[in-house]
């Protein structure tokens, strides 16, 4: 049977032998009881990683970011973040439903990145009562929808700034920080400096079969473990989770540079079929948004698919093909042959 190449998400990897080798001979405790050692180990290493006083692990980055935005907030405040961030558009109306907040979006135009000077005039005086309380600015870098983009820690340090100014926090929607840190050649600890809360996934690039970790002061993530908890997030013997987060942690980051260069190849292969369009200035990391001219992205898909070949999408009319640790060089070029015969 042909092999199937998955490029829907960097999320579909599978523990590699030797992380479930580490996985079986994890040391495990109750992590209610904070009596985990290996996922002790694994907050302690992400805190240490990021520049931050405490980590908490938790099951999913949407949870890893709800949290977050729910101890840094009040019912009825309001955050400011870009207006394709994930938390608007892939986080099932988490923040209204479970925080009680409402979201004032920022254009950022193709790249997804919003400036200081754009957020300035969306912060609401705290003396207009009869207004949300502006309390939050959110950044997610990479940027998913944008297609990977990243923000510079120019741009990030201003807006930092001007919340600073104003007396609100900063969030950091870092699912893949590492890959803008292994792309710039920046430490995630100076990314991680400007925010108040981070939260970063272990099972997208890094490979991890399950988890995210948050970080910020001990206070922040003493509060945090209150909410995982009242959420149904409090988790008994992970160790087997937490040290698959571990291994890729310390294992899988510098290789992340190889899912980059792969996506580069495949923009370059697809920006050379006519009739299909991409802005190849977009492709920085490992994802890669591009979009069939003559024929609908669903027809594209379905083609895909009788090609074994799998691809997600994006914004409307968007398709998307992230590359990651479980394809190789040989199926990225295997993958533009079929896009360019379906093309044809
Ligand atoms: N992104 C998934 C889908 O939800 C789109 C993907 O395949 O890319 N923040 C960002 C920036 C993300 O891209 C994702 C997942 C999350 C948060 C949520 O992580 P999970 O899926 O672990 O809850």
């Amino acid at each position: 049977m042909k092999k199937i190449i998955d490029l829907r998400s960097d999320t579909v990897t599978k523990p590699s032998d030797a992380m479930r080798k580490a996985m079986f001979e994890a040391e495990v405790g109750d992590d209610v009881y904070k009596e985990d050692p290996t996922v002790n180990r694994l907050e302690k290493y992400t805190a240490e990683l990021l520049g931050k006083e405490a980590a908490l692990f938790v099951p999913s980055g949407v949870m890893g970011n709800q949290i977050c935005l729910n101890v840094l907030t009040q019912p009825g405040d309001e955050v400011i973040c870009e207006k394709d961030a994930h938390i608007f558009q892939y986080e099932s109306g988490t923040p209204a439903a479970l925080s009680g907040l409402q979201l004032s979006l920022v254009d950022g135009g193709p790249l997804g990145i919003f400036t200081a000077e754009q957020v300035k005039p969306l912060i609401r005086p705290l003396s207009a009562y009869y207004m949300a309380r502006t309390r939050v600015i959110e950044i997610e870098n990479t940027h998913n929808r944008a297609g990977g983009t990243i923000n510079s820690i120019e741009n990030i340090k201003s807006i930092a700034a001007l919340a600073k100014k104003n007396n609100l926090l900063m969030h950091l929607d870092g699912a893949r920080i590492w890959n803008a840190s292994v792309a710039k050649g920046i430490p995630p600890s100076q990314y991680a400096k400007y925010f108040d809360s981070i939260s970063c996934c272990l099972s997208k690039g890094l490979g991890a079969p399950v988890g995210s970790i948050i970080a910020g002061s001990k206070d922040f993530i003493t509060e945090a473990f209150r909410i995982r908890k009242r959420w149904g997030g409090g988790m008994r013997q992970i160790g087997i989770l937490g040290a698959a987060g571990l291994f890729a942690l310390q294992n899988n980051i510098p290789r992340l540079k190889e899912d980059h260069e792969k996506a580069k190849i495949l923009a370059d292969r697809l920006s050379k079929i006519p009739g299909i369009t991409i802005n190849k200035e977009l492709v920085q990391t490992n994802i890669v948004m591009f979009s069939p001219v003559k024929i609908s992205a669903e027809k594209f898909l379905a083609k895909c698919v009788k090609n074994n070949l799998l691809l997600g999408t994006g914004k409307v009319g968007v398709i998307r093909a992230v590359t990651h640790l479980d394809v190789s060089f040989e199926e990225i070029e295997q993958a533009a042959k079929i896009m360019e015969q379906i093309m044809e």
